[in-house]
Order: C-alpha cells, then structure tokens, then sequence
C-alpha cells in the first residue's frame, strides 16, 4: 500500500505555504500599505491557524500574537477580495491544504483530523477538516454581543462557538478524505454513530427518520476515494447543504441536524480537540476590535 503521509507533523509537506508571509513583520507592512484590511485580517487568522498546529509554536506564537494585535488597529473586515488571495493552511499530520475562503465569503477558522479507530487495533486517518464561517455574519452577530469582552476573555469561552453553532451563520465544514478505501456503507455507518449520538444529546425524540433522510442522499454508486472534497454547508434557515466534489447531492432543512453535525467539530466533545481550539482562538481574533 502506498501512503502518501507525512509520518509526522515536523517534516515540511511539500507545498506547504510558507508562514513567514503572514508571520513577518515586512509582510504585515505591505498588507498594511496596500491598505488590504481584509487581507490583513484574513492573514492574521490563516497565521492563527498555521501557528497554533504547528510544532514550532513558541516562536510562530508570537508571529501571530504579533499579527493579531496590529491587526486589532484596523479597522473593521472590508471587502474580501483580498481576503482570497491570502495562503491556504495545510492539516500538519496529513499535508492536506485548505483554501483560507469558501463559497465567496466563509473564512477559514480551523483545521483538524478525523481519525478512527478500527477493531480497537489501530487508528486510521479518514479525512482531513476545514471549518469555515460567514464573516459579516460572525461580525454582525458576534461582535453586537461580545464587543465589549477582552481579547484573552474571549478566546477564555466556550459560548462564542456555541452561538456559532446555535445561530443562523453560514458555516462549512470541509471533509477532504485521506483514507483510500472508503465504502459508502462504512461512511453510513459510521454517521449513523457519530451524528446519531449527537442527535440524541440535543433531542430525546426518535431521531432515525432525520438520519435517514440524511443518509439516503448517499446512493450506493456514488464514490468517495482519496482526495475527494465534502463540504456540509448550513445556510440561512438551518438548510444543510452537502456537495461532493462541488456536485450538490443534497439539501435538508433542519436546525437539530446542522447543530448535531457541526458539535463534532467544535461541540464540547469534538473530534479533534486541537482544531476546535483554533476555531475558538480564529473566532477571538476575528471579534477583536
Ligand atoms: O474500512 O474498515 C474500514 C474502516 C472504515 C472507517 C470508516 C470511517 C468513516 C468515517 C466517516 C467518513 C465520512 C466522510
Ligand atoms: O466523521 O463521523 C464523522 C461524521 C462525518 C459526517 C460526514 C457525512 C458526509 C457524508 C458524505 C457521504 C458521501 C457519499
């Protein structure tokens, strides 16, 4: 079998976006000159989020708190035309990368790794993830109700993302599979179980119909090898939306099934811890004055 991982997270991946353009200050003046806010700040969070999973924390640490706190000087998020352009951030133990914007206007606030464990004998890597959320909508919503709480009592709670979770942003998750044998049938099953419990955490009723419904949208010919992009979309009116490599296979109007979905990323018991950190730590950043 050939794997195409990396062993471990210090080898450089080749193509690994390199962090001294967010992390420098001669990179932050010219984000600064070319009066490129949105750049800027996009910049700031893609560097949050490259520093905080990257084993050279200390020094890209202060990279990035360095970057955040000229960034709270801007002002406030402008277009975002710039934002796109800012450098997509790589998952380190798998050497996935992930583009900063998706869907024109969500913003990258973490990323993580689904593993899983089979037969208790082993872990495999299933899929790399990208969180992503709305940034008016984080701005408009967010910074209306946690404007005046500091930078460090901010990235201190747990109730931004849980608003993040409970209320009407449009967010993404990005699911890039890594592992290369992937059956339908497992992902069915395996979704059966993760989401099934978390439906049952938000609910007490019989859940089973919502589950089907969403997994029937997963017809047995379709096909999910190595490199294919899932994104579970929620968009406004709590409608989850799920493509398969940009092909829409699928839309279901439920707030239960979009909290349960995204409390695995960034729930109080989420898949991976780390990820859902930096997504606390982005959205912080984000909010800053
Ligand atoms: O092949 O024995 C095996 C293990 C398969 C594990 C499948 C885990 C599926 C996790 C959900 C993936 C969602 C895209
Ligand atoms: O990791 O346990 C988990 C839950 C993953 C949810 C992913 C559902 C996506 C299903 C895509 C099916 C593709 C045919």
């Amino acid at each position: 079998m050939v794997s195409l991982r990396f062993p471990f997270s210090f080898s450089q991946p080749p193509g690994r976006p390199r962090l001294p353009r967010s992390s420098s200050p001669s990179a932050l003046s010219f984000a600064v000159a070319a009066a490129s806010v949105a750049a800027g700040a996009a910049a700031a969070v893609a560097a949050g989020i490259a520093a905080s999973r990257d084993p050279q924390r200390p020094l890209l640490e202060s990279a990035r708190d360095f970057l955040v706190s000229r960034s709270s000087s801007l002002p406030l998020w402008g277009s975002l035309s710039l934002a796109e352009n800012s450098p997509p951030v790589v998952e380190s133990k798998t050497g996935v990368s992930f583009p900063s914007v998706v869907g024109g206007s969500r913003q990258l606030l973490g990323v993580g790794l689904r593993r899983k464990s089979v037969l208790g004998l082993k872990n495999i890597d299933v899929y790399a993830f990208g969180v992503y959320a709305d940034d008016k909508d984080i701005n408009k919503l967010l910074k209306e109700k946690y404007g005046k709480l500091s930078i460090s009592e901010l990235k201190e709670s747990n109730e931004v993302s849980e608003d993040l979770m409970e209320s009407d942003i449009c967010v993404t998750v990005r699911l890039q599979i890594v592992y290369g044998r992937l059956s339908i049938k497992s992902v069915r099953s395996a979704f059966e179980e993760s989401v099934g419990n978390r439906l049952k955490k938000f609910s007490p009723e019989d859940n089973k119909e919502l589950l089907q419904r969403f997994t029937s949208q997963f017809k047995d010919e379709f096909k999910i090898p190595r490199g294919s992009v899932i994104d579970l979309s929620r968009d406004r009116g709590h409608v989850l939306r799920t493509t398969i490599d940009g092909k829409e296979v699928g839309s279901i109007e439920s707030k239960l099934l979009c909290r349960s979905i995204l409390d695995l990323y960034i729930g109080d018991d989420p898949l991976d811890r780390q990820a859902r950190e930096d997504v606390k730590l982005n959205l912080a950043s984000f909010l800053e004055k």
